[in-house]
């Protein structure tokens, strides 16, 4: 058993605490916590996960494997209070949507050994303490970083719940075309992810947004099937559900526009290509 430590305690960090207690010491960290347990049940199995809290100021022992699963636009800041238990050797795995955080990250810690994470589990938290496991999905891991490899990850991810990637990159851009298409256009309309092919108003609005990015897809080099044809198989398969920038926006939380349409119009400005319709859906959720 080694330790293993997480950052960021919402469904995902759960769900990896869930899969990793029973083979290692996992533990959260937290802004403030001293040496308390978290314990939360794990649905539909009804099984108690039991783990410690720590805080940085608290943990004194270097930092071999951790679990990174905050928001995009914490995800740095919360590296920063634990940067002096990080060495090189320490593993790093990012759950964040969107992108742009990853790339903050490498840019930041060059030297650690960091992979990126694309997944499509479906989990959430009705209270603090139940975790509910809705769906069962894929998690793509790959490289971000020159020292992470698939055998390190192996050493304690235990294959079944990952699926290795060589090429995270494609990866992450394909999972990140789907966000920005689905996504801010949930918070707009306010509606459920199948309400984007039912009214043909907010579908019409759906083809703009994919064509624009297509056209930074292409430019990145990138050759995936277009971003209309993977927003529509998502928004059929999870018609009922609530985007994850919906949920926060209407819990008056921070949202992930930075990390998706943001990110979209900076590849865009450096590509020098246009993308009016995306800069117009932008501005409407930074204003919302
Ligand atoms: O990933 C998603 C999210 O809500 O963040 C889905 C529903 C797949 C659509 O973007």
């Amino acid at each position: 058993m080694s330790n293993v430590y997480i950052l960021g305690s919402g469904a995902m960090g759960c769900l990896w605490a869930s899969y990793l207690s029973q083979y290692h010491n996992v533990s959260f960290i937290k802004r403030r916590a001293i040496g308390e347990q978290y314990e939360f049940t794990y649905q539909p199995n009804n099984k108690l996960i039991r783990c410690m809290c720590y805080d940085a100021k608290t943990l004194s022992r270097p930092i071999n494997r951790l679990i990174l699963a905050t928001k995009a636009y914490d995800a740095l800041d919360a590296l920063k209070p634990i940067t002096h238990l990080l060495a090189e050797h320490t593993e790093i795995v990012l759950l964040q949507n969107g992108l742009g955080s990853q790339q903050e990250i490498v840019k930041h810690f060059p030297h650690l050994t960091i992979y990126a994470c694309s997944s499509t589990e479906g989990a959430y938290k009705p209270d603090e303490h139940t975790l509910v496991h809705a769906g069962h999905g894929l998690n793509k891991i790959g490289a971000l970083t020159q020292s992470a490899n698939f055998q390190s990850l192996q050493s304690w991810i235990p294959n079944q719940f990952i699926l290795w990637q060589d090429s995270i990159e494609a990866i992450l851009w394909q999972k990140f075309m789907i966000n920005c298409a689905i996504n801010p256009l949930t918070v707009i309309y306010q509606c459920a992810n199948g309400q984007l092919l039912k009214n043909s108003d907010y579908h019409q609005h759906l083809k703009k947004i994919c064509v624009e990015i297509d056209i930074i897809t292409t430019a990145k080099g990138y050759q995936l099937t277009s971003a209309y044809e993977l927003a529509r198989k998502v928004c059929e398969v999870t018609a009922e559900n609530f985007s994850s920038m919906l949920q926060d926006a209407r819990n008056h939380r921070h949202t992930e526009i930075e990390y998706m349409t943001g990110y979209l119009l900076k590849e865009s400005a450096r590509l020098k290509l246009e993308c009016p319709n995306n800069q117009t859906l932008y501005s409407a959720i930074q204003q919302a």
